[in-house]
This record gives structure tokens, sequence and C-alpha cells, in this order.
């Protein structure tokens, strides 16, 4: 039965009572020991663990990203945070003699970053992709029918240009995300394309692997990174992830920032509109059935199963809204991200280069032998099973960037439109980045595209040459530079990097 609601905190007056009772739950999470499993740091630790803490717990670092784990193991975790807040709530209202009990009806929001689409001509300075204001102010009211802001406010996380030995000294964001722009632009928060899917998961068995929307069959496997991402995974979620940066950005400090929580509040709410157009979950006994371990409000372990947050009101909670904020088609709808490259090498480019973050990097594809013969016959369909596969090899970051990275093929006239003919698709460096230490793999990531119909599309039109292919990575939104001197802050900035870049046919 649904007894509470969880409502779009972009929506939601700054200090809503939904939002203020959430600043007020996690206080009081925050001055609990760390040891207490229902304690801010706790809660935290079982997605992935900072290095600064030493104790340890079989609940700790489970996150499972890149599977089909992904989402059921998400909504359980965010299902027993919300009780643990919601008791926390009740606690702080008893002692304050606050009636009737926020508690009763509270839910916890979500971030709805895809609800207003971009407007040429803005009326309001106002944009659901920029973080929710509760959570980019330094203080809060001091009682919920207080208007002024005076007293502390736990939601709040600065944001400031860390020197990668800082990362881990308190939780930030990257530069400028306190400001009311956005985060993202629209194309990286738009969920299209994951709710188009009509798979659940899909298989590793192809060479280019079918979309899925829950992402790829993992069996038993509970790995942080197995990169077989689906879409819903690779946009918005790992999008949002290294959009906010800082803690947000790595996975073992993201759900120390309190806005993480209704990120995954938007991610498992999808999941619920997903379902309610007729898609099905896996019947696989071995994802129905795989245990994950949480604790309730009483400090209690839990053991729930996907079998236990099936449905599209899982268990006592629903979303006041299901089809808000789930996409807009595209014009031109970019590439799949595809997990693995071809075997034969038709063009590469062996730089081993760092991306700025503040504008693009080029970097041009040496044709090797036939190339071009291949391309064509690849791209006339003459040999079906063959596609066009373009990857970014061994992709890595000392920090979190603060942005994720879009890639476009041979723009003319450096036209760098996410919306248009060029784009190819997305590098997130959630999970990519060194703080994030054993949860990554050092060599870096690969991350690959299949690009088949796009360059059909751009030789069709005349806009692919036959020269050489060059190739675009470009920060989504440029990190400004630090206010400090020019030299000082160029010195300081993430260095995220490729070793080389490859265009690959079966
Ligand atoms: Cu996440």
């Amino acid at each position: 039965m649904v007894t509470f609601v969880r409502q779009d905190a972009s929506r939601l007056a700054a200090w809503d009572p939904a939002l203020y009772w959430y600043a007020r739950g996690v206080g009081r999470m925050q001055q609990r020991p760390a040891t207490d499993p229902t304690s801010w740091v706790f809660q935290g630790c079982i997605h992935g663990v900072p290095p600064a803490i030493t104790e340890t717990h079989e609940a700790f670092n489970q996150c499972p990203h890149g599977g089909w784990f992904f989402l059921p193991w998400h909504r359980g975790y965010v299902y027993y945070f919300e009780r643990i807040v919601r008791a926390a709530i009740k606690e702080i209202a008893a002692e304050e003699g606050i009636t009737p009990d926020p508690s009763a009806t509270w839910a916890l929001p979500y971030w709805n970053y895809a609800l207003d689409t971009p407007d040429p001509n803005p009326v309001e300075d106002f944009t659901s992709r920029a973080l929710p204001e509760a959570f980019r102010t330094p203080k809060m009211p001091a009682s919920p029918e207080a208007v002024e802001l005076t007293v502390d406010n736990p939601l709040y996380v600065p944001d400031a240009q860390v020197p990668p030995a800082a990362f881990w000294n308190a939780p930030h964001r990257a530069l400028g995300k306190n400001s009311a722009f956005e985060v993202l632009p629209y194309t990286d928060v738009n969920p299209f394309r994951a709710m188009s899917q009509t798979f659940f998961s899909a298989t590793r068995s192809r060479q280019t692997v079918q979309p899925s929307f829950g992402s790829e069959i993992s069996y038993t496997s509970m790995d942080h990174f197995r990169r077989g991402f689906g879409e819903l995974e690779n946009v918005p979620h790992n999008q949002v992830h290294g959009g906010v940066g800082g803690w947000m950005g790595s996975v073992r400090g993201a759900a120390r920032d309190p806005i993480f929580w209704l990120h995954h509040s938007n991610i498992d709410r999808l999941w619920s509109s997903w379902l309610s157009k007729d898609n099905r979950n896996p019947d696989d006994t071995s994802w129905l059935d795989h245990q994950f371990m949480f604790f309730d409000e009483n400090g209690d372990i839990q053991r729930p199963t996907p079998r236990d947050f099936l449905g599209i009101e899982p268990v006592d909670y629903a979303y006041d809204a299901l089809t808000d904020g789930t996409g807009t088609q595209p014009a031109v709808v970019p590439p799949a991200p595809v997990t693995r490259a071809g075997e034969r090498v038709l063009a590469t480019a062996n730089p081993r280069q760092v991306l700025s973050v503040h504008g693009p990097t080029e970097v041009s594809l040496e044709p090797v032998g036939d190339a071009g013969r291949v391309m064509e016959a690849a791209t006339a369909g003459d040999v079906p099973e063959a596609g066009l596969i373009l990857t970014v090899h061994g992709v890595r970051t000392d920090v979190p960037p603060g942005t994720p990275f879009h890639v476009f093929l041979n723009n003319p006239g450096g036209e760098l439109d996410p919306a248009g003919p060029y784009f190819v698709g997305w590098i997130s460096f959630f999970g990519a980045a060194d703080v994030d230490g054993d949860l990554h793999d050092h060599g870096g990531h690969d991350v690959s595209f299949d690009v088949t119909d796009q360059v059909r599309r751009l030789r069709e039109q005349g806009l692919l040459p036959d020269g050489p292919v060059t190739v675009s990575i470009v920060p989504s939104i440029p990190v400004p530079a630090a206010e400090s001197a020019r030299a000082a802050a160029e010195a300081a900035d993430p260095q995220p990097s490729f070793e080389r870049v490859s265009l690959t046919t079966a």
C-alpha cells in the first residue's frame, strides 16, 4: 500500500517541508558515530568507502554498476535510507514537540533534471538542470515556518577547485555547480533513449551489444564497474554524477553528497516509469533471488532481493508523476554505446593526451591500409555484421573532472552541437578516477560507439570526406578557470586523459 509520495524537488519551494525535513534528518544522521549503521558516514560507505575511513564492514563497498543489479540494488539502498531519514525526522519532531508528526507522510524527493527542456527564449531564471536551491545555500531556516536562513544547512556541499592531493579532505562539488545555472546541458540528462528501450538487459554475446534499459546481464557479479552500461545508466545516471563532480563524481564519495539520494530517487522513478509502459523486468532467478545487504532504521541487517522491489510502486512509496521529465526525441539520435572494439583497425591515433576541461581536444586518425574501401563496404551494408566502432581507449583521470565529455566525429568548422549530426556520444569519468583506487581499473576504461549508421549518413550527405578522420573530445560544460592566478589554477586542473583513439571493424 502506498503511504509515501516522492515529490519532484524541481517543483517544490526552496524550503518546502519535504526538503526542510530531509535537511534535518540528514543533519541528525551526520551527528551519529560512523560505526552506527544509521549514520551518514556508514550509509555512504555501503556505496563506497573514502580513504580516511578506517572501519571495515561486510556491508561496505557494495555498489554494482554496469550490470543488471544496478537498478534493484540502488532501489533497495535508497529505500532503506529513506526509512532511516524518516525515523530521524520522527525523533527530532518528538523532541521539539512538533505536531502533526511530519514523518507520518515524509518521503524522499527526487531531482527531476530533465523536467524543463531547452527554451531558446527563457522567460524565467530557472532550470531543473541546476541543483535544487536547498542544496546550494550554506544556511537554512531554523524552523519549518521560519523564512530567514540562519542555521547551517546539512544539504550544502561547497563547490571548489580542490588540488588532487586535497580531494578527500572534505566533501565538495566541482567549481561553479552551486550556481543557479545548469549543471549539464539537456542532451546529457535527456532519458529519451533509455525510456525507448524494450529490453531490461542485453548480453555480451554479440559484437555490437544490443542496447538495453537496465544494463548488461551480469549473472551473480556485483562488480563496481563491469562497463556493460545500459542506456539509463549511461544517460542520465553517469552524466549527472560527473556533472556535479567532486565527491559525487567518485564512486567512493558519491553518497556523501545529499544530492546523491535525490539523483537516485529520480533514476528509480524512471525505472517505475519504464515498467508502467508495459516493459518487463528479468525473470531469471539469478537476478530475482540475488541477496543484497542493507540496514533498517533500527540498525538491523536486512537482506532483500530484487524480487522484493519489482513493481511500479515497489514497497510503500510511489512517485507524484511518472511521465514528467522522461525525455524528448532528439533531432538526430546519436550512435549507440557498445562494450568493445572490433579487431580490425582501420584508423588510429596514439597521442596519449590530457583532455582540457576548458575547451576542445582534437585528434586526427591515421588510416591503416585500405581503410577507405573497408569503411565504404561496411557502411554500404555489404557486410551486415561488420559495424564500424569508434573507441577511445584507456580513459582515466586523477580526480573527477567536474564535467562529462562529448565526442564528435569530423565536425567541420568546430561545430560542437550534441544535438547535431557529428555527435558520437559521451565519455563519463564516474568510476574512472584514480581517487576510486581499487574500485577502478588503473589501465583505464575503453569507451566504444557503433558509428556505422552515422558514418553512412555523413557519407551520403557528403559531410565525411575521404581524407583523415578527426575526433573532437569536448567538456559538455567547460569548467571555469579558478579565480586565483591563472598558472596556479591550471596546475590544479584535473588531468583526464586517454591512451589512443581507434576506428575498427570486426
Ligand atoms: Cu549513482
